[in-house]
């Protein structure tokens, strides 16, 4: 079953947010295989966003993200990674839906509340990045077709 990474960012932890945000993936039926709420240094951070090292906003983005603690999250279920991305709104909160998590809580852009994987190569990298020590594995006893 896919799975994605899911990240509520220090703004949204300090804005009380984190119940939000989970209940909008329980409530649309994924599944929460893993969660932490960890304050990550700056190394770490540099290799969460090494894609965009060479990026103008690379540092201003790294230092928001070791600002405070983040909760860091498993989320599984079919097309979780592309419904987790609508679940969350445009990166830019300028251009996300009212209805979206960032439509609805977040102005600027670097500080956009939430990070969710761009794809299923990336929400691997960054599982096996943000829980190296594995996610425990369990079964829903509910019955396959609910989600
Ligand atoms: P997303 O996948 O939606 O998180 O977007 P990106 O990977 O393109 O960007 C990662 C983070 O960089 C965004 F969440 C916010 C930040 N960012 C800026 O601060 N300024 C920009 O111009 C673009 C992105």
């Amino acid at each position: 079953m896919e799975q994605t990474f899911i990240m509520i960012k220090p703004d949204g932890v300090q804005r009380g947010l984190v119940g939000e945000i989970i209940g909008r993936f329980e409530k649309k039926g994924f599944t929460l295989k893993g969660l932490k709420f960890i304050t990550v240094d700056r190394h770490f951070a540099e290799q969460h966003y090494a894609d965009l090292s060479a990026k103008p906003f690379f540092n201003g983005l790294v230092e928001y993200i070791i600002s405070g603690p983040v909760t860091a999250m498993v989320w599984e279920g079919k097309n979780v990674v592309t419904t987790g991305r609508k679940i969350i709104g445009a990166t830019n909160p300028a251009d996300s839906a009212p209805g979206t998590i960032r439509g609805d809580y977040a102005i600027d852009i670097g500080r956009n509340v939430i990070h969710g994987s761009d794809s299923v190569e990336s929400a691997k990298k960054e599982i096996a990045l943000w829980f190296p020590e594995g996610i425990a594995e369990w079964r829903s006893s509910v019955h396959q077709w609910i989600y």
